[in-house]
C-alpha cells in the first residue's frame, strides 16, 4: 500500500452502523432530515459559529455565500491564487471576476499590505483563504473591509477546528465556507458548510441548496441542489465526538517532521503562527536551494511508494481555462508563485506511524 499524502479519519465501524440504525427504522435518506439537523447543531456548538449552514461539499458552500450576496454580475473580489482550484471558479462561477493579490512569503495566506491597492470601483468583497489551516491577517483584513465597505467571505476549507486568540476560524469575516472532505481534519465524506454573522442569510442559503424551493408552493431562487445526506451527516456526528484525539495525534506527526526537518539548510517547514491553535491539517515544506528540487524529492519519495502532493501547483490564475484571460496572470503574484514551485506537502494524517515519518525524512535528507 503507498503512503498516500493524506488518509481519511473514519469512526469505529461499530460506532457509525449504531448511528445510521434509526436510518432503516424512519428510511428517510435526506432532505434535511434528524441526522442534518443535529449535526448542524453539533457544529454549531463545536464551532462556536452564529449560524451554519450544511452543504453536500465545500465547493457548492462556497458559491452559494458568494451568491447569497447577491453582487452585481462583473463585480470583483479580490483573492489569492495559492489555493486549490475551488476558490477561483466558486468565484468565476458566479459570473464575477477574481481579481488576485500576493500572498505573504511566511504563511502563505494573502498579503494583506497589497490588498487596498487592488481596490477599484468594482470591488464588493475580499475572499482570502486560510491556507494549510493558517489563519490570515484577520484584524488587518477587517479594518480594509469596514473601511471600504467590502464584504469578507473566508475560504476556511482547511481551517477546520483552528483557533486565533481563542477565537474559532469560524467568527472572522461576514462568513466561512469549510470543507468536510474526505481528506480533511474532520469528514463528513462528502461536504461542508457556511458560517456567517447575519442570520437573515440562513433562508437563502436553505432555499439556495434546494432547487430555491422556499415552500410547497413557492420558489424564490434559481437554486441547484447542494444538500448534505443522512449518512453524510451521520458520518460528520460520530467523527466530530474524536475530533480532539485526531488533532492530538496529528500535532504529534507534525513534531516528528519538525524533529527531523527544521533547521536544515534549504528546507523551510511549515511554522506554527503566533496567537494560534493549530488543527495540523497539512504539512508543507518549501525546498529553497535545497541539494535535491521540489520536483526531485516528490520523485524520489514517489519511487518508495510515498505519494507526497504539490499543494498548491499550479497556481489558479494559470490554469489552462483561464488562458489569456485579462488579471490571470503569475507574474503578477511573484511570491505564490515561488513558493508553488517549490513547495511540497508531506504525507501526514493521526494514524501516520513516526516510523513512515522518519522513512520519509530519511529520504528527504538522504
Ligand atoms: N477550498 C480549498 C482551499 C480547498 O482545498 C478545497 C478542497 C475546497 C475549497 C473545496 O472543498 P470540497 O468541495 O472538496 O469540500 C483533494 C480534495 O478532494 C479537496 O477536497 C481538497 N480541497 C484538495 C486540497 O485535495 P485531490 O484531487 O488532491 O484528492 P485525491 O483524490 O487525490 O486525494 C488525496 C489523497 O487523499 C489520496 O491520495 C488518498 C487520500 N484519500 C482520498 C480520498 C478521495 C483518502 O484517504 N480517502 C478518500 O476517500 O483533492
Amino acid at each position: 500500500m503507498p503512503i498516500n499524502v493524506t488518509r481519511s479519519s473514519m469512526p469505529d465501524f461499530g460506532e457509525y452502523c449504531e448511528e445510521i440504525k434509526e436510518l432503516w427504522d424512519s428510511h428517510w435518506l435526506t432532505n434535511m432530515g434528524v441526522k442534518h439537523k443535529q449535526l448542524e447543531s453539533d457544529l454549531l456548538s463545536y464551532l462556536k459559529a452564529d449560524n451554519i449552514t450544511l452543504y453536500v461539499n465545500g465547493h457548492l458552500a462556497l458559491e452559494n455565500i458568494i451568491a447569497a450576496f447577491g453582487f452585481a454580475k462583473n463585480s470583483e473580489i479580490i483573492t489569492s491564487p495559492f489555493t486549490f482550484a475551488s476558490t477561483t471558479h466558486a468565484i468565476v462561477r458566479n459570473g464575477l471576476t477574481p481579481v488576485f493579490c500576493d500572498v505573504n512569503k511566511d504563511d502563505y495566506t494573502i498579503d494583506a499590505s497589497k490588498i487596498e491597492d487592488l481596490i477599484t470601483d468594482k470591488t464588493v468583497a475580499i475572499l482570502p483563504v486560510h491556507v494549510y489551516g493558517n489563519i490570515c491577517d484577520v484584524e488587518k483584513i477587517k479594518a480594509i473591509a469596514d473601511k471600504h465597505n467590502l464584504k469578507v467571505i473566508y475560504d476556511a476549507a482547511h481551517a477546520f477546528g483552528v483557533k486565533y486568540k481563542g477565537i474559532s476560524a469560524a467568527n472572522f469575516g461576514d462568513a466561512s465556507m469549510f470543507s468536510f472532505h474526505a481528506t480533511k481534519v474532520f469528514n463528513t465524506i462528502e461536504g461542508g458548510a457556511v458560517t456567517y454573522k447575519d442570520s437573515s442569510l440562513s433562508e437563502v442559503l436553505n432555499d439556495l441548496k434546494n432547487f430555491g424551493v422556499h415552500g410547497p408552493e413557492s420558489v424564490k431562487f434559481v437554486g441547484g441542489n447542494a444538500k448534505m445526506n443522512e449518512f453524510a451527516a451521520a458520518m460528520g456526528i460520530c467523527n466530530l465526538r474524536h475530533i480532539g484525539g485526531e488533532i492530538s495525534k496529528r500535532k504529534k506527526v507534525v513534531e516528528h517532521y519538525l524533529n527531523r526537518l527544521s533547521g536544515v539548510k534549504g528546507i523551510k517547514t511549515w511554522a506554527l503562527q503566533e496567537n494560534v491553535t493549530s488543527n495540523y491539517a497539512y504539512f508543507p515544506v518549501v525546498f529553497d536551494d535545497y541539494k535535491y528540487t521540489r520536483d526531485e524529492i516528490f520523485e524520489k519519495l514517489k519511487q518508495n511508494d510515498i505519494i507526497a502532493r504539490k499543494y498548491f501547483y499550479p497556481l489558479t490564475n494559470s490554469f489552462e481555462c483561464f488562458e489569456g484571460q485579462k488579471g490571470f496572470d503569475v507574474n503578477d503574484t511573484p511570491v505564490a508563485k515561488y513558493i508553488a514551485d517549490r513547495v511540497l506537502t508531506l504525507p501526514l494524517y493521526a494514524d501516520l506511524s513516526l516510523e513512515t515519518v522518519d522513512k520519509i525524512c530519511d529520504i528527504i535528507l538522504d
